[in-house]
């Protein structure tokens, strides 16, 4: 069991850090939570240098470019005295720097607002507060504490942060919207215009091919539940999120560019407990086939590699395994 810590003791440790040499890192395919809670305390701990587990989401390194931020390439932990991740549960998530913390003798302290996990080292220390609505939201709630003038690039970024963690305001506590205001009045931003930025709308031609090809896709009933699958003309995890958001229970897309095959599977978020289905654990099989890689969350998951020949039948056994269980 790692070591729980109150706010209070959390403040206090941050503050101590001020001083030290200090990593900060987040869960693979870091958000805009993980990236703004990870800037802001760099901005505090002079000494903090962010190592990137696998890579950035997207929206997140445009948001971060936006705000006058670089765009951190640096992915090792090593010569720190103490890790800090942030908007992170275990080290399952934690992609390829997991294994860099597993053999790492520094200080360990996890800051998150998920239920959880059991992959969490025993010797970490450990904030998790639900309450909070994000990790921005925390990392903001004990900068202020701490009394720090957060730099107002840091306080548009938290703010970014804590606003897309809240689903359009649907995941929001009174401590979210004092924090969302507090932030508005302080930056001058405005709520719609952040919005309008972190959802921008694809380009017409990425809209015109996402929609292309889902109505070229399989769509299927087995039981109660929607599946939809095919081939993804551009990246097949936009492809399969698309799918989810008008309605299927589980989508399975692929593609193959540029000597790689790709495939992506989502699934409603409860149906791998549902299910007993580990999206995570199927795409390890399928990662086998394509000879490369493979792996994820169990509603979210994904495999590529170099064998695209085998990606037809990686895909089909992945769906009748799907199938089997349903
Ligand atoms: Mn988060």
């Amino acid at each position: 069991m790692s070591i729980k810590i109150t706010f209070e003791k959390l403040c206090d440790i941050i503050e101590s850090y001020r001083s030290r040499k200090v990593a900060v890192t987040f869960h693979a395919v870091g958000d805009l939570d993980s990236v703004s809670s990870a800037a802001a305390l760099s901005e505090y701990i002079a000494g903090a240098k962010i190592a990137v587990p696998d890579f950035i989401s997207g929206s997140a390194a445009r948001i971060l470019k936006g705000q006058g931020y670089d765009l951190w390439d640096n992915r090792s932990i090593s010569g720190a005295e103490a890790v800090i991740v942030v908007d992170t549960n275990g080290l399952g998530s934690m992609g390829s720097i997991s294994q860099q913390i597993k053999e790492s003798t520094a200080e360990l302290l996890f800051i998150d607002h998920h239920v959880p996990s059991d992959g969490i080292p025993q010797r970490a220390l450990v904030f998790n507060d639900q309450s909070f609505n994000s990790a921005a939201s925390i990392v903001y709630a004990v900068l202020e504490r701490l009394g720090f003038s957060i730099p107002e690039r840091a306080m548009r970024l938290l703010l970014y942060g804590i606003i897309a963690d809240s689903a359009e305001l649907k995941n929001a506590s009174h401590v979210t919207f004092g924090q969302i205001s507090a932030l508005l009045s302080k930056t001058g931003l405005d709520y719609g215009g952040i919005l309008h930025d972190i959802y921008r709308r694809d380009t017409y031609d990425a809209r015109k091919s996402h929609i292309s090809d889902l109505f070229a896709s399989t769509v299927e009933l087995q039981s109660e539940y929607v599946i939809v699958y095919g081939v993804a003309s551009g990246h097949p995890n936009d492809l399969a999120e698309k799918a989810l958001s008008i309605g299927a229970d589980i989508a399975v897309f692929w593609s193959i560019s540029n000597g790689e095959a790709s495939i992506s599977a989502r699934m409603y978020p409860g149906l791998n407990s549902k299910l007993s289905i580990n999206l995570g654990d199927l795409m390890k099989d399928a990662a086998l086939m394509l000879k490369g890689q493979g792996g994820g969350h169990p509603c979210a998951a994904g495999a590529y590699g170099p064998y695209t020949s085998h990606a037809a039948e990686a895909v089909s056994d992945l769906l009748s395994k799907i199938k089997s269980r349903i």
